[in-house]
């Protein structure tokens, strides 16, 4: 793990605050994809690239998108390999899942930075846009990416849905910050602490949403009403890693996602909404987190369960509301 500075890398773990609190980095390139011209940016078939990681949850947010938006054949994708070590992301095409940089044919993901900012200072992630027009990156900050795919890809897209329409976009926006510092990236602040005190506040605003989150899905269907939003899909990325590797890699452990009867049923319908689950690598999941993180895991060793039951039905439908599938199949 490492950053660059002034396009030189560097490594080096994370700097925890003076009271070991993990401080996630700003994202840098924030440029937008628009279909109404307001940036240099046009929608146009082939001419953007996205860099994931199966394993990431911030990038899971645009896969699933592009799923959801029937994208994957106007936008495609360089995947890195799993293991995120003092090089940071690397390609390797002989591990299965993994490919090549489509683009770029660079070994590591940080020369795509570089290439596009040679003087590049900062953390080098996943996701990441590229556009082959101008040779550089557009945006790596998931919550943008994944409105961009959702908004502004809307005449390439093979099934379009919108997942933030602007009646409750407000809420959709309130709900996706309610979620992200106790929940997606609380898991980060309980697993990356350096101090007991840090890991416990963490932990414990961690389950206090979750008990909320659970309470809620008993009401409605969706995090935002009856209909699904962008907010579902952010939940789902952190939920859908949290019994494999949160609970114990990060030690979660207060309880698991399969003990929340309303959240497992949320997850195992947003799985089993066409195009999701190809999105969902458990594998490389699994093999990341415990083998890039030497000082949460020094042994590497990747813990071996648990088997997910995510394909038995789901239930959903007793809370009423819209259903994922449906949704696609209206095309609204
Ligand atoms: N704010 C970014 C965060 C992305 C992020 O942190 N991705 C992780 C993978 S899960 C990463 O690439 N980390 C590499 C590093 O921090 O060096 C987003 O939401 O897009």
């Amino acid at each position: 793990m490492g950053r660059l500075v002034d396009g030189e890398w560097t490594t080096q773990w994370y700097e925890p605050d003076e009271d070991g609190r993990f401080v996630r980095p700003q994202t840098h390139f924030r440029g937008r994809v628009s279909r109404d011209g307001s940036t240099p940016f046009a929608p146009s078939d082939g001419r953007y690239h996205l860099y994931v990681s199966w394993a990431c949850p911030w990038a899971h947010r645009t896969l699933i998108m592009r799923a959801l938006q029937g994208l994957e054949r106007a936008i495609d994708i360089s995947v890195v390999d799993h293991y995120m070590g003092e090089d940071g992301w690397r390609f390797d095409p002989s591990v299965p899942g993994a490919t090549k940089d489509a683009i770029l044919g660079s070994r590591y993901l940080r020369e795509v930075y570089v290439a596009a900012d040679a003087h590049y200072t900062g953390r080098v992630t996943v996701p990441v846009l590229w556009d082959r027009e101008t040779g550089t990156v557009v945006n790596n900050e998931s919550r943008e990416l994944a409105r961009m795919l959702d908004h502004e890809f809307v005449a390439l897209a093979e099934h379009p849905i919108d997942l933030a329409p602007a009646d409750t976009c407000a809420e959709i926006e309130a709900t996706i910050d309610a979620i992200y510092e106790p929940i997606n990236n609380g898991v980060y602040k309980a697993g990356f602490a350096s101090s007991q005190a840090a890991y416990e506040e963490a932990v414990g605003e961690l389950f206090a949403a979750l008990d909320h989150w659970e309470q809620v899905l008993g009401r409605q269907r969706w995090l935002v009403g009856d209909r699904p939003s962008e907010a579902d899909i952010f939940l789902f990325t952190t939920l859908i890693r949290f019994d494999l590797v949160y609970h114990t890699h990060f030690k979660c452990n207060r309880r698991r996602i399969v003990d929340y009867p309303n959240s497992w049923g949320f997850v195992r319908e947003l799985y089993q909404a066409p195009g999701v689950a190809q999105t969902c690598n458990f594998e490389h999941i699994r093999k990341h987190y415990y083998r890039s993180h030497p000082k949460v895991n020094p042994s590497r060793i990747v813990a071996v369960g648990p088997q997910l039951e995510l394909d038995s039905a789901h239930g959903r439908e007793a809370v009423g509301g819209l259903g994922l599938a449906e949704l696609i199949a209206s095309g609204k």
